[in-house]
């Protein structure tokens, strides 16, 4: 009975899920990343059509099951043990026509409601008026441009509220600089792959406002499981004064010179980006406005002073095999760097 198996690893992710959702939201207090509790369209969408398949599997297993233990107690051999076999019937009609029917109608309802959540889910453009973001996974961070606005930034993706009542959905389109990464915000949408060479799409639309988390979905090296994607959700109006920030230059405080001068006479402009200096590398994070992150190393740990300094000293110290070598700067030179990046609003 496939059927059956098939409900059976069904209903065990189920709980697994449940769990691994309660785990994290134990261990910060932000929402726990659980596809039960949707804010956004997308996610409704998938939830609804996985309490459907579940509902319909779920049935058949317990009818199957129930069939299964009633046949073993009662037609259990030494009841009436006659030494003869039970009748045999050959070619019922009507149980023929049931066992065909019934799952032909089971399949097509499925296949019915599932064109249907797809073809909600599936856009190969952004609708006129949506917010656009380009999406690079780099291993092992996200980069996200705004191309209407001519912003970058990493690993925190900021967006307006919206909303079956108006405001801008988001529409992503996804590409990869190197491996196979997937995009997965449980509460905003289903995971979609991030691919070398090809351009995918999804788009979100939280109705809230508030933080939303999510990870990597799918192996991408040994740094894959600190690989985590935090998703910011403002109001409308919040959204555009977090926009009209980004789009300010870096700026430059006289107070931290010595430090970024250092910056700037090492490899570290090749790398990244401080806009309105000559940092123009684009192998990692875009740093002009790195303070307006909460976390660095795609939100491993909290972005303050001391987890800076312990970063540019060695990013092996808190993700080994990290692309981003340690530069050998001394001690002070390191403090000073740090600081210099503090200012980085
Ligand atoms: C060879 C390229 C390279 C060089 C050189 C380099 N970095 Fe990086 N840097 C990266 C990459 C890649 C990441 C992202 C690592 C990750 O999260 O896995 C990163 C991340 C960072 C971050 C965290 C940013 C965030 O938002 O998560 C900071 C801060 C940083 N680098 C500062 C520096 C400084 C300061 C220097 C020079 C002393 C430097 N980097 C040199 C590649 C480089
Ligand atoms: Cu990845």
């Amino acid at each position: 009975m496939p059927l059956t198996l098939v409900t059976l690893v069904r209903l065990v992710a189920v709980v697994l899920l449940a769990g691994a959702a309660g785990a994290a939201s134990a261990a910060e207090s932000i929402q726990p990343p659980s596809m039960f509790s949707p804010v956004s369209t997308p996610a409704a969408e998938i939830l609804e059509l996985s309490w459907l398949v579940i509902g319909i599997t779920g049935a058949i297993f317990v009818v199957v099951e129930t069939l299964l233990l009633v046949g073993i107690v009662r037609y259990r051999r030494g009841r009436k043990d006659d030494g003869r076999e039970p009748a045999q019937v050959y070619a019922s009609g009507p149980i023929e026509m049931a066992w065909t029917i019934v799952p032909i109608i089971i399949v097509a309802v499925l296949f019915l409601v599932t064109t249907r959540s797809i073809a909600t889910l599936q856009k190969d453009s952004a609708p006129p008026g949506w917010l656009d973001v380009t999406l690079v996974g780099h291993q092992w961070w996200w980069e996200f441009r705004y191309p209407e606005y001519g912003i970058t930034t990493a690993n925190e993706l900021h967006v307006p509220t919206s909303g079956p009542g108006g405001g801008r959905p988001t529409f992503l389109t996804l590409h990869s600089a190197d491996v196979i990464h997937s995009f997965w915000i449980p509460q905003l949408a289903g995971k979609t792959d991030v691919i070398p060479n090809r351009e995918n799409h999804m788009w979100i639309e939280p109705r809230e406002s508030g933080l939303f988390v999510g990870q990597c979905a799918e192996y991408c090296g040994t740094q894959h499981a600190n690989m985590l994607i935090r998703v910011i959700a403002h109001p409308p109006e919040e959204f555009e004064a977090w926009v009209q920030s980004q789009q300010q230059d870096a700026v430059d405080d006289p107070e931290v010179r010595a430090g970024r001068n250092r910056f700037l006479s090492t490899a570290c402009v090749n790398c990244h980006r401080v806009t309105g200096t000559r940092a123009d590398g684009s192998f990692g994070p875009d740093l002009t406005h790195l303070m307006s992150r909460a976390t660095i190393g795609a939100g491993i740990v909290a972005n303050n002073r001391e987890n800076l300094i312990a970063w540019v000293k060695d990013p092996d110290h808190f993700k080994p095999g990290a692309l981003m070598p340690a530069m050998g700067l001394g001690d002070p030179e390191v403090e000073r760097v740090a600081d210099y990046l503090l200012t980085l609003q």
